[in-house]
């Protein structure tokens, strides 16, 4: 009796500890700004995910996930440049991308805005053996 309440209670530290987890995991790929692009020759669509809404100030914490047909594509090569169109200037920053293999999507580090307006950013995907050139580009305004 005693230890098919002691096991029961494991179980449901168990189960609980797992639920915290998962909880975390998800908290943690959650982003609550998302924008989806497919790209100018549709070989390939973007989800672009954000911690938040672009804003000025601090950086912007992105990540970039590439697919093709739904399929996911790990170790492209992209290039990340952006900038206000109409005003003819481009970011304030040099933001680098790169592919991260646990989180299974492309890290966007240093992103930055400076001023409202309409900002544009463009993921050049190289050609390499397995892929094929292709732009995708990305509008949004900050307020
Ligand atoms: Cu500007």
């Amino acid at each position: 009796m005693y230890f098919s309440d002691l096991r029961t209670m494991i179980k449901s530290i168990l189960i609980f500890g797992l639920l915290l987890y998962f909880q975390f995991l998800y908290a943690n790929n959650t982003a609550s700004w998302k924008k989806s692009q497919v790209s100018e020759n549709e070989h390939y669509s973007v989800d672009l995910l954000c911690k938040h809404p672009p804003t000025l100030g601090g950086f912007l914490p992105c990540s970039l996930v590439l697919s093709d047909n739904s399929n996911p594509i790990s170790n492209a090569i992209i290039k990340i440049e952006g900038g206000m169109p109409e005003h003819h200037h481009g970011l304030p920053t040099s933001p680098t991308i790169s592919w991260d293999s646990e989180k299974k999507a492309y890290i966007i580090k240093g992103l930055k805005f400076s001023m409202p307006g309409a900002w544009q950013l463009k993921f050049l995907i190289e050609k390499t053996k397995k892929l094929p050139r292709d732009i995708v580009t990305i509008n949004f305004v900050i307020d």
